[in-house]
C-alpha cells in the first residue's frame, strides 16, 4: 500500500473515501467535520440520522467506523471516525489506532482503493500532532488491507512537516 502525505483540505481530496473526524453524536460539529457537511450538503447528515435511528441508536463509540454517502465531495464515500479526546492521565492510544484500522477495514469492504484521512483528535480532541502522526503511520502501514493507497491530508506546513518527519523516522 502506497502512503502519500499532502498539504490541503480533506473536501477537496478525489478519493474513494474520505475519513470524518466525527463525534459519537454523528450529527456535525467544528473542523473536519464541519467542513464535511458543509461542502457535501444535507444527504451527508440525512444518512447519519438514519444511522442514529437504527444501528447507532447510543451513538457511535470511540475508534470505531461507519460509511455514508459523499453526497456533493468529490468522494464516493465518507468513513465517520471517533478519536479519543486526548488525555494525560490516561493513555488512549489504543483507540486513535483503533479509528485507523476500523476506517481502512470499512473501506476495504466497500472496495474503496485510496482513502484520505485528517490528522484524527489533533484539532478539538487536542492530540499532541507528533504523536499522532507516529500512531497514525505506524497504525495504516501495519494493517492488512486492500487499500492501494492511503493520503493523509494535512491542513497546514506545520503539521504536514511533523508527519514528514515521522514517515522518516519510520524508515
Ligand atoms: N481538511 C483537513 N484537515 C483539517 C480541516 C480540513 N478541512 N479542518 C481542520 N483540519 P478536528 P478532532 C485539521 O478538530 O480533533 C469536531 O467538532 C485540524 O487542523 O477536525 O478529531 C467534531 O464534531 C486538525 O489537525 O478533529 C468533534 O466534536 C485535524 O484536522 C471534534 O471536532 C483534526 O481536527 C473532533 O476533534
Amino acid at each position: 500500500m502506497k502512503i502519500e502525505l499532502v498539504e490541503g483540505d480533506i473536501t477537496e481530496q478525489r478519493v474513494d473515501a474520505v475519513v470524518n473526524a466525527a463525534n459519537s453524536s454523528l450529527l456535525g460539529g467544528g473542523g473536519v467535520d464541519g467542513a464535511i457537511h458543509r461542502k457535501g450538503g444535507p444527504e451527508i447528515l440525512a444518512e447519519c440520522r438514519a444511522l442514529r435511528a437504527s444501528r447507532y441508536g447510543g451513538g457511535l463509540p470511540a475508534g470505531q467506523a461507519v460509511a455514508t454517502t459523499a453526497g456533493r465531495l468529490p468522494a464516493r464515500w465518507v468513513i465517520h471516525t471517533v478519536g479519543p479526546v486526548f488525555s494525560r492521565s490516561e493513555d488512549r492510544s489504543h483507540l486513535l489506532a483503533s479509528c485507523y484500522r476500523e476506517s481502512l477495514a470499512v473501506a476495504g469492504s466497500l472496495g474503496a482503493a485510496t482513502v484520505a484521512f485528517p490528522a484524527i483528535s489533533t484539532g478539538v480532541y487536542r492530540w499532541p500532532m507528533a504523536d499522532a502522526a507516529r500512531i497514525a503511520l505506524t497504525t495504516v502501514r501495519q494493517a492488512g488491507t486492500a487499500v492501494e493507497e492511503v493520503r493523509f491530508v494535512l491542513f497546514n506546513s506545520a503539521a504536514y512537516a511533523v508527519f514528514e518527519d515521522a514517515l522518516r523516522d519510520m524508515g
